[in-house]
Order: C-alpha cells, then structure tokens, then sequence
C-alpha cells in the first residue's frame, strides 16, 4: 500500500505524582473527544521531488516525542491524536487527497487541529480538506517561510515548493495569501514577480528581525477580510541554530521568540475579531539532520502554544 493510515499510539511520559494533581504535561492532555486535535502526514516525497534532503517523513514521530514531556499551562484543552498519514513512495497526490479527506471528516467537536509534515507539500492537502469541510467560505493563508512556495509544478509534478501555486489554482479568485519571513537569498526574482502578479503578502526576515511587529498591519488585515485563517508554518524559517534539522537551514533566520510573538499575535487577533483557525500545520522538520533534537523540539513549542491556547 503506498499510502497507509496508521492508527495515533498510546501517548506516555514523565509522572511526577509526588508533586500533585498539576504536575501535567503534554502527553497528560491526550484522549478521545477532545476540543483539539493533531494528525501526522509523514512524507518525502514533496522534499524528494524538490531535490531536497529526504527525512521529513520521520517529522511527525520527533515532535511527538518532543512535546510530551512539555509542561501544561493552566485550564488547558485536551487534544485527539487521529494518528498519521503515511506515504512511503512517490505517491503524493494520493497522499495529500488522503490527508484533505481525513480533515474535512475529523470528529466535529475538534475546533482546532494542527498537521504535523511531512515537507511543505502537507500544505496542498491541509487546503484542499479545509476548503471541502467549509464550502463558501472566505479562507485566508498565512506562511511563515522563508521561501514562497509558489512555484509551478513542472516535469516532476507537485512538490514541497508548489503547494501555494497549487492552492491559487485550487482556490481561483479567492486566493488570498500572506508570507512572513521571506529570504531575499531563496526565492528567485521569478517568484518575486509572481507573488507580486498574484497579490501576494510579503514580509521579509530582514524586516521581522528589525520589528517583529513589523507584520502587524498585514495580519490583521487579512484576518479582518476572511471568515476562516488556515496558519502553515515551515521550519526552516528559523535560523540553523534554532532549526539545523531542515531541508534546507537558514544562515540568518527568524528567532524562535519573534515566531512565537507572531503565532501568538495571529491567534489572539483571529480571537478577538472571531474570526476562525480551525486548522494550522508544521512542516519540514528532518529528523535525520537534528540529533541533537533542537528543531524537533522549536516545532513542539510552536505545536504546544497552537494546542494550547
Ligand atoms: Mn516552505
């Protein structure tokens, strides 16, 4: 079979009973009819098809191990884990119907559900499943990436760098997205132009490192014009020391701390304006690559603080 379904495993860690009922971690909060939930899409073949370093098959596994000792915050949702995805060949396109097909049907109790990648290719099925679960509506795209992913899908097909050109295709006039963290270095002056053609958001690293509210107006923006915000983060566009274990490392970067600041701003603003995140995504993490488990575990915070809030 070259995609398969694999059913979530019992989630187990740390006890600390001598301290008392609030010692929870993570892996505490999982259990069935939970208000939140995460599902795993491992593949490399979006990475593969983009020549990239295969290993972000094994991503949904590290974070998984990286978040279960994570203390909890106070009053915390319960999650679902719905287990994985997996794609073992070059079979992406059946991989990602796969996955729309599992988020367009995930238990209706699940206001929130985060995809664990799989390469940025898990954005092209993340889409597809929020756009069949909410016909009609308004969806707006926000990328925090150091690249734009907008390429178009060549000889090889669809990859981990055309998911968003896929998307506009998928979306037709309502395509409606916004990247952060965009590395002069790695898109080419082809995809700037594109991006611009296609009114394409960008805020640059540069200017994220400078102010990290630098985005702020464009967030919100976005947010106010849409009924729904579908988040999708790619690793990669932290620096190599916050995030070495990526296809492709970043020398410069946006710090851990400004792409909290910026998950946390986007999910209080969607609060505040009522407008939904029913879906959020974590890709490029490359478990081969990341033995001191350092990206693995940057991807846990980022998990945890979208699980959790
Ligand atoms: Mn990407």
């Amino acid at each position: 079979m070259p995609v398969n379904f694999l059913p979530a495993e019992r989630w187990f860690g740390r006890n600390d009973p001598e301290d008392g009922a609030a010692a929870l971690r993570m892996h505490h909060l999982e259990r069935k009819d939970a208000r939140r939930g995460l599902i795993g899409f491992a593949s490399d073949a979006g990475v593969k098809r983009n020549k990239g370093r295969p290993g972000a098959r094994d991503g949904p596994a590290a974070i998984r191990d990286a978040l279960t000792n994570m203390a909890v915050p106070a009053n915390q949702p319960r999650f679902t884990d719905l287990g994985d995805i997996e794609v073992t060949g070059d079979d992406l396109e059946d991989g990602q119907a796969a996955l729309a097909k599992q988020i367009a049907e995930a238990p209706a109790n699940i206001d929130r559900l985060i995809v664990l990648g799989g390469g940025h290719e898990t954005a092209f099925g993340s889409y597809s499943g929020l756009a069949k679960k909410y016909p009609g509506k308004r969806i707006g795209i926000i990328n925090l990436d150091a690249h734009l992913d907008l390429r178009l899908a060549g000889k090889n097909g669809a990859s981990s760098g055309t998911p968003f050109a896929q998307i506009r295709a998928l979306a037709s006039g309502s395509f409606d997205y916004l990247c952060l963290g965009v590395a002069e270095e790695s898109n080419t002056q082809a995809l700037m132009a594109r991006a611009e053609e296609w009114n394409v958001g960008i805020v640059t690293d540069h200017a994220l490192i400078a102010d990290r509210n630098a985005a702020g107006q464009q967030i919100a923006a976005l947010i106010d014009r849409n009924d729904l915000v579908y988040l999708t983060i790619d690793i990669d566009v932290l620096p190599h020391f916050q995030a070495p274990g990526v296809s492709a490392p970043a020398a410069r970067g946006v710090p851990l701390s400004t792409i909290e600041h910026l998950v946390e701003r986007i999910i209080s603003l969607c609060d505040e304006r009522r407008t939904a995140l029913p879906l959020a995504d974590i890709v490029e993490l490359s478990p081969p690559h990341d033995p001191q488990g350092v990206t693995a575990k940057s991807a846990a915070l980022l998990v945890r603080r979208l699980l959790c809030s």
